[in-house]
């Protein structure tokens, strides 16, 4: 393993290291910020006080910098992760024993200074415990031995007893312990849409064409599926909450493929039931891919936060929906397949163009791939908490804090 590749066996404040790196391009400003430029604030963070920065982001509160987390952040560009899933033989064997999955969990933050972690699990873990039969084969994706695709198949589902699911509250619970408070925990579910996605066809598809058939031809079978869907995940979640997550996210990976009606009906509907349902309080992020036609509807929808992917214009959406919900997103993945220097680049693009109003969260726009450097994502953490520190030092000053609002 090289010196790059090696991961940082502690936790580190975000700007810790950072603030000590030679000048250079490391040194570049989001033009926006620059303008707002007061003096450098002090660090909230010194070093091992609870970093609540992702929170209070996700409330509207002013934050000190932009808080960075990564979807995918744990994964397969990960040497580290690529053995230790070699070592339990499969991805559900890695899942499905807490304390894997919580050694997972911790693997990029052992890296990187991230603002917070996010459960190793996912999210076709709810139709496995329904008894569809989850396997993921190497490098083929998730695979189900069983769909519901039919109407017998889809009126004999139920919720299933959140006693099949243990093995993720216990990995909470672990999780939970090794953080210790340093950062916050995200704990997470598929959209009811999304699983239905994966329910009727059984696998990944690039247009999901048997499930749009069906939103015409048996809307009434289609409006089960997503009900049972959200009876489920709205217990889940709740039980993930009650386990130590501090914060809960929802992936509507597939909504963005539906009419609109359709998507109101299929998707946005029964996300609006589960997070009515959730405890109070507790801060939610709903990302929907291809979601920017939805928007105003979204930011209705009752969570605090919308997550964009990378197709989304972050500050058309933070003008316009700012005062009533915080963002999280938005770069594309793909950016992280360069080098250092054009990740900051569009790191700072992207903070520059989200301005310094409270309530944005920096993540990718949707999971990091494979193929990602990890020297990328260290540039990508250490130039969002730089260039954001001198940014939202303005936070207070007048105006909206929106660009060009
Ligand atoms: O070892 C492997 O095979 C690794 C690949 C992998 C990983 C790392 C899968 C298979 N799932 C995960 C973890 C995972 N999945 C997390 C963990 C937390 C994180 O670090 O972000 C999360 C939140 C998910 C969520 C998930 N799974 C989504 C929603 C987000 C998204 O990426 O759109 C979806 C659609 C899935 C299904 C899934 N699981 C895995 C794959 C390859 C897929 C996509 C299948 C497809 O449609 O082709």
């Amino acid at each position: 393993m090289s010196a790059k590749d090696r991961p940082e066996r502690e936790f580190r404040p975000p700007g810790g290291s950072a603030a000590r790196e030679p000048d250079g391009p490391s040194e570049r400003r989001a033009p926006e910020c620059e303008a707002r430029t007061r003096s450098s604030e002090p660090q909230a963070w010194g070093g091992h006080q609870p970093n609540d920065t992702l929170l209070r982001a996700l409330r509207r509160e002013p934050t000190p910098y932009v808080p960075v987390w990564l979807m995918r952040q744990a994964g397969r560009y990960l040497p580290e992760y690529a053995a230790l899933r070699a070592k339990a033989g499969s991805f559900m064997a890695l899942a499905t024993n807490p304390s894997l999955a919580a050694e997972v969990t911790l693997q990029p933050l052992a890296r990187f200074p991230l603002d917070a972690a996010i459960l190793f699990s996912d999210i076709l873990t709810v139709p496995d415990a329904m008894g569809l039969g989850l396997r993921f084969a190497e490098g083929e994706g998730p695979r189900f031995a069983r769909t519901t695709a039919d109407e017998q198949a889809i009126a004999a589902l139920t919720v299933p007893d959140l006693a099949r699911l243990r093995y993720v509250f216990d990995a909470i619970g672990e999780i939970k312990r090794a953080l210790a408070g340093r950062v916050p925990l995200i704990g997470f579910a598929g959209s009811p849409f999304t699983l239905a996605c994966y329910m009727i066809e059984g696998r990944g598809s690039a247009d999901f064409a048997t499930v749009r058939r069906m939103a015409f031809a048996r809307p009434d079978l289609l409006d089960r599926l997503v009900r049972v869907n959200a009876d489920a995940v709205s217990a889940y979640l709740a039980e993930q909450a009650r386990a130590g997550a501090d914060a809960l996210m929802l992936f509507d990976t597939w909504g963005g493929l539906l009419a609109p009606e359709a998507y109101r009906r299929f998707s946005l509907a029964p996300t609006r039931s589960i997070l009515a349902r959730l405890p109070a309080g507790i801060p939610t992020i709903v990302f929907t891919k291809g979601a920017a036609a939805s928007l105003p509807a979204i930011a209705e929808s009752g969570a605090s936060c919308i997550g964009l992917d990378w197709t989304a214009d972050l500050g058309y959406a933070r003008r316009r929906f700012g005062e009533r919900v915080a963002f999280q997103g938005n770069l594309d993945p793909l950016a992280l397949l360069t080098d250092p220097d054009s990740v900051e680049r569009a790191a700072l693009a992207l903070i520059d163009e989200s301005g310094s109003a409270p309530g944005y969260v920096f993540n990718v726009g949707h999971g990091l791939v494979p193929a990602t450097p990890p020297e990328n994502v260290a540039a990508l953490v250490a130039a969002v908490h730089r260039a954001s520190r001198t940014c939202n030092a303005g936070q207070k000053a007048s105006g909206s804090g929106y660009r060009g609002g």
